[in-house]
């Protein structure tokens, strides 16, 4: 099949699912093409059988907001006819969603048929589409994609209860490609860290106000108060100088580093202990599975489709949101008590498991035959 995907290409989960989507498709003998603004973090090799694209959007000095959108349409009208493609995937539905119907509605007048599947990952629905000023066009481009899927049951449920929704909604988790992952014990970047004394705790996201990164110092600071423990704080975002105030004003500036982005988090996972993911909203939690795949234990909210993943009590533990004192307290609980610990490592990794590659890919595999079959079924019809 040749395949369009269209995704941000920014540290966010869902450009990361998008990415590895695609070398995964790709292995599997499919064309790839990926379209976005800049080169994903996580296309950084060249993949046989992947296609990079990129948006370059139209700016003149008449306008304060350059159109991403008609950019990206009209990127998609050229990559689908000449590339052939049999597909487009888009991942984040604003604007992609909406974006993809426009550039259909483009091709069909060309003689042109494309179907157009769906995948909602989070804020789009949670957050970002329920603003009323944009609610219309996410509802309208949803129900106009051929296929939608959502990464968890509870993102099928919210999208559902929030929005006229006449789609049926697939649900396809997240997953974690082994074959990516290196988690290796590196004694020389441990030891750049620790002592060998403390314990290491970890934190990965995009300081979005969503990831609650001022909870993340505040739990840290708790748990530092009985224990011997560092914190590694990695990702950049809108959050970031708050975190770091925050860790200077409480005097933590020696235990607490701040990495930055970081695009291949494996080495850091590998030589950590314990995960860190306080968020308000988690419509899946990837992070906190790739964590579990490197046999982390999680302490973490539990909202969203995240409970499903972190499981309570065996994978690691989960709490209300802003609860930082059981977060702290369960942090302690598991760092203090090796046989406590090493079971739920190993379960952390079990669970991880579950959401292996091979046993999701097919499920995106199936979507697109089930998008192909409806656009062969309407020409049927005519
Ligand atoms: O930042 C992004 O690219 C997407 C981001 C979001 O805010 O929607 O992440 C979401 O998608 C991930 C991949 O499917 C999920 O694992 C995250 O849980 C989800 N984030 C939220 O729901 C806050």
């Amino acid at each position: 099949m040749r395949i369009g995907i269209v995704c941000y290409p920014t540290f966010g989960g869902s450009g990361i699912v998008a990415t590895e989507l695609g070398k995964a498709l790709a292995d599997k003998g499919h064309e790839v093409h990926i379209i976005a603004y800049r080169q994903p973090v996580r296309l950084n090799e060249q993949v046989n059988n992947v296609v990079f694209h990129e948006v370059r959007v139209a700016d003149y000095p008449l306008f304060d907001y350059p159109p991403y959108e008609l950019s990206l349409a009209c990127k998609l009208l050229d990559v689908v006819k000449f590339e052939k493609l049999d597909l487009l995937h888009v991942h984040y539905a604003i604007p992609h969603a909406y974006v993809a119907y426009l550039a259909k509605q483009m091709l069909a007048d060309e003689g042109i048929q494309i179907p157009v599947v769906t995948t909602l990952h989070g804020t789009d629905i949670t957050l970002v589409g329920k603003n009323p000023s944009i609610t219309p066009a996410v509802t309208f481009s949803i129900n106009h994609s051929d296929v939608v899927t959502a990464v968890s049951e509870s993102l099928k449920e919210e999208t559902l209860s929030s929005f006229a929704i006449r789609k049926e909604i697939k649900v396809i988790p997240n997953f974690i490609d082994f074959s990516l992952h290196n988690f290796i014990f590196d004694k020389d970047l441990h030891a750049h860290f620790t002592s060998g004394k403390e314990k290491i705790i970890i934190h990965i996201s995009n300081f979005r106000p969503v990831k609650r990164v001022s909870d993340v110092i505040r739990i840290f600071a708790k748990v530092r108060s009985k224990l011997p423990v560092k914190l590694l704080m990695v990702g950049d975002g809108p959050q970031r100088e708050v975190a770091e105030y925050l860790c200077r004003e409480m005097g933590y500036s020696d235990d607490v580093k701040f990495l930055g982005k970081i695009k291949d988090v494996s080495r850091l996972l590998a030589i950590s202990d314990l995960f860190l993911l306080p968020s308000e909203k988690e419509s899946f939690g990837l992070v906190a599975l790739e964590a579990m795949a490197a046999s982390i234990p999680v302490i973490s909210t539990n909202i969203g489709g995240l409970a499903r993943v972190n499981i309570d009590g065996k994978t690691g533990f989960t709490s209300a949101v802003g609860d930082l004192e059981k977060m702290a307290n369960d942090a302690i609980s598991l760092l203090s008590n090796d046989e406590l610990y090493h079971s739920f490592s190993s379960n952390a990794n079990q669970v991880a498991k579950e959401y292996d590659l091979p046993k999701v890919l097919p499920l995106y595999e199936e979507a697109y035959q089930e998008a192909l079959g409806k656009l062969h079924k309407g020409r049927s019809n005519v």
